[in-house]
């Protein structure tokens, strides 16, 4: 990427306090370590932290039209987020680095002022509930995937399984192992096989899986074969695709594309963030 900059769309993914709330701490799933999940979302001095504001992971995605195929969202699980105040009623998660460029991006109250709330990894937010907009599931679940790098985007990643071949052999790798990767499999089972949102001439309405099949990719370890099906899905979508669904269906993606971007920004769900 060298000196240029990249331009992507932040995702608010509000988590679903209320639905995380509703089970007991000592009712709820375990992850690793036998941790119930949203065990430290839970807890009293996160809870005063937090002050009544409402909380969301936010994900950097190259891809907005394919927002209306999110099935979950990914972190890292050892990796170190902040939870940031961004004004008196919004937290945003996130890397500190990425908080940071938030910040000179005038993303935040103040102008250049970080005012960190709290500390998580991504252990406390496996299994957290959460609503991603545009996505046709009420609640998705937050989920461990190996490669999110904490030098890129948030550290958080929204997941289109329908048209990342990441996304969706990370899925296929969690439901294959869900014990390893301490999920559950109702995290992932009704959310799979993902939905078409977009049609393509060479790898049909569900791209990712296409590339996938084609290139013989086995799991997320397959690192190669990966980066050269992500290329070929990135480049059939954006120069062949035409949406199948929401506001934009029947529109081709290189059309679609910066109106769904807008249209989320101007709801409130989605901001512009550059790095
Ligand atoms: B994309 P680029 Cl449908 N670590 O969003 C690893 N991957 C990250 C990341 C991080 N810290 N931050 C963002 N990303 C992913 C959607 C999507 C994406 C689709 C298809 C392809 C695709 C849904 N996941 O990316 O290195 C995010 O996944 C392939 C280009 O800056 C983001 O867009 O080019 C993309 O990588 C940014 O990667």
């Amino acid at each position: 990427e060298g000196l240029g900059v990249q331009e992507y769309t932040g995702i608010k993914l509000q988590v679903r306090l209320e639905s995380l709330n509703a089970t007991p701490v000592e009712g709820r799933d375990r992850v690793k370590d036998d941790k119930p999940v949203g065990e430290k979302l839970s807890s009293p001095a996160f809870v005063e932290a937090l002050g009544g504001r409402k909380l969301f992971l936010v994900a950097a995605t190259l891809r907005p039209e394919t927002m209306y195929g999110q099935t979950n969202c990914y972190v890292g699980v050892d990796l170190n987020y902040g939870v940031y105040e961004v004004s008196d009623s919004e937290a945003w998660v996130c890397t500190e680095r990425a908080a940071r460029d938030m910040a000179f991006q005038s993303l935040f109250k103040e102008k250049g002022k970080i005012v960190k709330l709290a500390d998580l990894t991504g252990w406390d937010l496996v299994g957290v509930p959460l609503s991603a907009p545009l996505s046709p599931f009420d609640e998705v679940y937050t989920l461990p995937m190996e490669g999110v790098l904490p030098t890129k985007g948030t550290g958080v990643v929204t997941s289109v399984p329908s048209n990342s071949p990441d996304d969706f052999i990370t899925l296929q790798d969690l439901l294959k192992k869900p014990a390893y990767y301490h999920i559950q499999k109702k995290w992932v089972e009704p959310f799979m096989p993902p939905r078409p949102i977009i049609r393509t001439p060479n790898l049909g309405d569900i791209a990712a899986q296409a590339a996938i099949e084609k290139l013989k990719i086995n799991s997320q370890k397959d690192k190669k074969q990966l980066a050269e099906a992500k290329e070929l899905v990135y480049k059939e979508d954006f120069y062949q695709g035409t949406l199948l669904v929401g506001e934009h269906a029947g529109k081709p993606v290189q059309e679609a594309k910066p109106l769904i971007r807008k249209l989320l920004i101007d709801r409130g769900d989605a901001f512009a963030y550059c790095e």
